[in-house]
């Protein structure tokens, strides 16, 4: 049986991501890496540590023999911003340590990318796989040399790691983390609140996004699909939706007719978003691996307020 070390197991994948690995492989054997104030409610394998730390990281990975890890550890687009310093350290030297001992270990990895690893001189619509990568952020500079770095690793040493450029995702499990696409999460916090929102985008600021169901049920196909169908070792492309906040706030609109949204755009998360992509071409994706989503804009909205409305215990 497998045995699964997830770091960053409490942010928006992570939260989702663990049932089901643990649903899949048995809750004993899904390790989750927390420290003294996160995970102390989790009912499961809690390892305390840092991922900047390898020689508790590797303890981890011997006490507890795994197999495979999930490395979801890591700063978004704007808390990098606030510190390039921490976003480098914890984002470069956290992977280096996993990819590291994946080599020293045989484990296999996943580790995601995202939309910021592509900047203002990437084609913006149906960004093809392969294309211009000139992030401008600190976040989507770790994230492209975070590609390089697994790739190498892959090239160099053999070690079977895979990744996903994620788009914009959106979950209610964990509170929205300090990123741009974020936006799309504290909207239905607002709406059942406080029946209003203030977004800090533009309304016409269109981004790649996609339901948290779909982002997980893609990243373990991608881990699950066998090592010769894997053409990509840098990371895929990933798609599924893409708007921009005002169809957002129709389609909210539609079951919450009260529901106001004002615009006041935060220049530097404005900014951000401007240099990303509108829309992903992920035919490789697809093409290797079988990768289909199933959340449209309409689908993603209904699930989002149904489960938001049971976790916040409100219902207006
Ligand atoms: C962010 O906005 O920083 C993240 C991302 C797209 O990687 N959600």
């Amino acid at each position: 049986m497998k045995r699964i070390f997830v770091t960053g197991a409490f942010g928006l994948v992570g939260s989702d991501l663990v049932p089901q690995l643990a649903k899949k492989y048995g809750k004993k054997n899904v390790i989750v890496l927390g420290n003294k104030t996160i995970g102390k409610h989790f009912h499961g394998v809690l390892a305390k540590g840092d991922v900047r730390d390898k020689k508790t990281l590797e303890k981890i990975i011997k006490q507890y023999n795994i197999s495979e890890v999930y490395h979801l550890a890591g700063l978004l687009s704007v808390g990098g911003e606030k510190n390039p310093d921490l976003a480098w350290d914890v984002n470069i030297n956290g992977l280096r340590n996993i990819l590291d001992l994946a080599r020293d270990y045989k484990l296999k990895v996943f580790w995601p990318s995202s939309i910021a690893a592509f900047g203002p001189t990437t084609p913006k619509q149906k960004t093809p796989q392969h294309t211009v990568l000139e992030p401008t952020t600190i976040y989507g500079v770790t994230k492209l040399s975070g590609e390089l770095m697994c790739q190498y690793y892959f090239l160099r040493w053999g070690v079977d790691v895979r990744s996903l450029r994620y788009p914009g995702l959106i979950g209610y499990q964990a509170p929205p983390g300090d990123g741009t696409t974020e936006y799309s999460v504290h909207i239905f916090y607002g709406l059942l609140k406080e029946l209003k929102y203030s977004c800090f985008l533009k309304a016409d600021a269109r981004l790649p996004m996609m339901y948290i169901d779909d982002a997980i049920r893609g990243t373990m196909a991608l881990m699950d699909a066998p090592a010769q169908k894997i053409s990509i070792r840098t990371s895929y492309n990933f798609g599924s939706i893409n708007f921009a906040p005002r169809e957002l706030v129709s389609e909210i609109k539609k079951l919450y007719p009260a529901f106001i949204c004002t615009y006041n755009p935060h220049p530097i998360k404005q900014r951000i978003a401007e240099s990303w992509p509108q829309s992903i071409d992920d035919s490789q994706a697809r093409k290797d691996w079988g990768w289909k989503h199933e959340y449209n804009l309409a689908k993603m909205t209904k699930v989002m307020i149904n489960g938001l409305e049971k976790k916040l215990k409100v219902k207006r």
